[in-house]
This record gives C-alpha cells, structure tokens and sequence, in this order.
C-alpha cells in the first residue's frame, strides 16, 4: 500500500515540488486547491493526472484554510499518513494590508488542520511550514534556540502556527513538526517575491519589453536556497524516530541589493541603469538581516542545500529568459514554472 499525504498549499511553489517529491516515492498525494475565479493550478498541471486515469496518484480537492468543516470531512475520508501544512497567505508585505485574513489563513488555519486530524483520530504526522520571519528583527545568524521577534502580521501569524504545532506536540502526543524555512526560490517563485520579480524583469529588459524595476529596500540580507531541495527537509522531519523542529537553510547572507546586480551580470546589463526606487515597496517594519544555522538539519535529516546564491540566481535568470521566448514563439510553455 502506497503511503499518502494531505498538502494544504499544492498549487504554490513548494506544494508543487512536494508533490512531485512525494509521487516520485511512490506516495499518493491528495492536494487542497481553493477556489478561485481564474485558473490557480497552473504550478501542479504537469503531474495532475486526471482522477479517471488508473494511473492517478494526484488528487485535488476543493477547501481552505479558513473552513473547518471541509477540512475535517477531507481528513476523515483520506486518512493521510503525513500532512504537510503548506497553505498561507505568504506575502510579508501584503500582509499589512489584509491582517486580519493573514491571521486568519496563516495563523488559525494551522489550528483548524490540526484539529481536524485530532478530531478523526488518524494516526498521522504533521508539518507545519514555518519561517525565519518569526526570528524578526532578532540578529543573525538565527538558530532553533533564536528567540522569535515577528515584525509583520505575517510572521504574528507563522510564530501563533508555530506554538500550536508544538503544543500539539506536547498536549495530544501528536508527531508535529516545525520546518523554520528561510526564503527559498525557483523558477516557480511567485512573480511578487523580490527574487522573482527581479528575474522576470531582467529577462523582459533584455528583451526590450520593459524599461525599469522598481524596487523598495535594497538593504536587506536574505538567505536564498532553491526550493526543490528544501522540501527533501519537510519530508526528511517527518521520517525521524522523534519529532522536532529544524531551521532549513544555506547559511549565506546577501543583500537583494547583490541579487539585482548579479541578475542584470547574467544578462551583460548595468543594473543602475534600469533599476529605481519606489517607496511603496518599504514595509512598515523591515527584517533587516536573516541567515539561517542550520546545524541541527545537516546532524540529524543529513540534509545540506546544494545550490547556493550565484547557481540560484542563474537558473532564476535563465528560467525567465527561456519562459519569455517560448511565449513569444507561441510555443507550448513547457519551462519550469
Ligand atoms: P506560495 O507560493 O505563496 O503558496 C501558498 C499556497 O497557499 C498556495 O497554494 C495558495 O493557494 C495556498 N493558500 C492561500 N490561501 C489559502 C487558503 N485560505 N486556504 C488554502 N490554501 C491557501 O508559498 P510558498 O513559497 O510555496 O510557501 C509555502 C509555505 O511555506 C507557506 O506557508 C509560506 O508561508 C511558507 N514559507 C515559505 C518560504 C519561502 O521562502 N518560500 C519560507 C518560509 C516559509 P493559491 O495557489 O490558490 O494562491
Ligand atoms: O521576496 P520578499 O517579499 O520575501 P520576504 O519578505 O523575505 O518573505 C518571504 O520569505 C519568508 C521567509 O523568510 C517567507 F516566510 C515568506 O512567506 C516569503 O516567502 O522580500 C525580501 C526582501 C524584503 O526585505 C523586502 O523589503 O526584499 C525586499 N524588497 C525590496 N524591494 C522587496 C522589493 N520585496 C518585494 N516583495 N518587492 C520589492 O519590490
């Protein structure tokens, strides 16, 4: 009998990759899409093998976050073996604007999974997709032991999901583990995270489509690692004798300052020429510097990023050059996105 896993979250960059992890080992994987008034399966259409297919091991259900009822009927009828909480409204900024659904979705959501799974009483382990956004404005390098200073509703949210898993942990004997993931990016980057938004533009001013990247706070130190290797990590906690937390990161710190000009050096442009700032991309509060120890994950999952900063910003580069062209060329698009 295969294994089976429950994602909230599989139409986003890591529910897509965890989903094609966990096929390719045999796993069947039934994902929550929510309903939405323009396609949002885009991500996860390569493996989505229709349900009429014998073949299938991919299943997409219909729920949210924010409705308990379908999260527990969805529980109860597919009675996973793992289930990845990957679901949430994940952008920092936008979170400011929408704090109250943030807390909502990223926050409570975490509880209703948790309680649905307590509720029908499957034996199953649990992951929650934490993030070095709770360590705020805590300086680097951050550390499991790394008291949290959230400075969004966002990392609010993540730090109250974070507690609930391990009070899960600790009250119901529950297998909860916590992934503290720092930013990792792809090809599948949402186009509004600054690593993508970078990429996408880079590939569009050499194209002679766009004229200016308007960007907020170059400052910032990020520790970017390549999403398909970080959800090895998610999978990797929840195959130990004992649960517990783990920061996944590269240990590298660079300024987004660093990842523009590296972008524009792929492509043999001077990134001052074409790059302006823009305040309304500051953030009410900023987390200035994060960089992940991720000693704990390399000793006990053996996991270790592969791909580091110059090789991430290449393939980012690349992806959106090649996505580019072949939508130019009518061509079906086939890039990993
Ligand atoms: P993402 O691309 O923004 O994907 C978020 C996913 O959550 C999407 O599938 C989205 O559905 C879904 N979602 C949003 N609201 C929902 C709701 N009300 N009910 C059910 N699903 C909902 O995020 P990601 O980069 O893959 O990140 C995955 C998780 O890890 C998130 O929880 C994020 O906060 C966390 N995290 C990410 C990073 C990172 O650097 N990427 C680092 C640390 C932690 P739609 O496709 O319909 O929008
Ligand atoms: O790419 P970002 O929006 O990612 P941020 O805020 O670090 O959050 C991401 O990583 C978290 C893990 O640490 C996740 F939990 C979260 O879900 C998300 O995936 O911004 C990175 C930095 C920030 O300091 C921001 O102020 O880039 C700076 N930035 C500068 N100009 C910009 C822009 N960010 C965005 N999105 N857009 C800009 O124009």
């Amino acid at each position: 009998m295969s294994r089976v896993a429950l994602i909230s979250g599989t139409t986003g960059q890591d529910g897509s990759y965890l989903s094609e992890f966990l096929l390719d080992k045999g796993y069947t994987v039934h994902g929550i899409k929510r309903r939405s008034s323009s396609f949002n399966t885009e991500r996860i259409d390569r493996v989505d093998v229709h349900p009429r297919d014998g073949e299938a091991r991919l299943f997409l259900h219909y729920s949210d976050l924010s409705d308990p009822a379908s999260l527990s009927a969805l529980i109860r009828d597919i009675r996973p073996d793992e289930i990845y909480n990957l679901g949430a409204q994940s952008h920092v900024r936008v979170s400011f604007d929408i704090p109250a659904y943030t807390a909502d979705v990223t926050g409570l959501g975490a509880l209703r999974m948790l309680e649905a799974a307590r509720a029908a009483d499957v034996d199953c382990r649990f992951y929650q997709a934490s993030s070095s956004e709770m360590f705020g404005s805590a300086p680097p390098p951050q550390r499991e032991q790394t008291p949290f200073h959230p400075r969004s509703p966002y990392a609010c949210a993540k730090v109250y999901a974070y507690w609930t898993a391990v009070n899960h942990r600790e009250s119901w004997d529950m297998f909860c583990a916590n992934g503290i993931l720092f930013n990792h990016e792809s090809p599948r980057r949402g186009e509004n995270f600054v690593t993508r938004k970078i990429t996408r533009a880079v590939a569009r001013i050499e194209a002679g489509i766009q004229d200016k990247l308007y960007l907020g706070n170059l400052d910032a130190v990020r520790d970017w690692g390549y999403a398909p290797e970080y959800v090895e990590a998610m999978w990797l906690a929840l195959q130990q004798d004992t649960p517990d937390d783990y920061v996944v990161a590269t240990g590298e710190g660079h300024t987004v300052r660093e990842f523009v000009e590296a972008a524009f050096d792929r492509v043999g442009l001077d990134w001052q020429r074409y790059v302006e700032i823009d305040p309304r991309y500051f953030r009410p509060a900023e987390v200035d510097a994060l960089i992940g120890d991720y000693t704990r994950a390399r000793r006990r999952l053996g996991w270790a990023p592969k791909t580091l900063f110059g090789d991430l910003v290449r393939i980012m580069v690349d992806a959106d050059r090649q996505l580019l062209e072949d939508e130019r060329m009518g061509r079906l698009v086939r890039v990993d996105r």
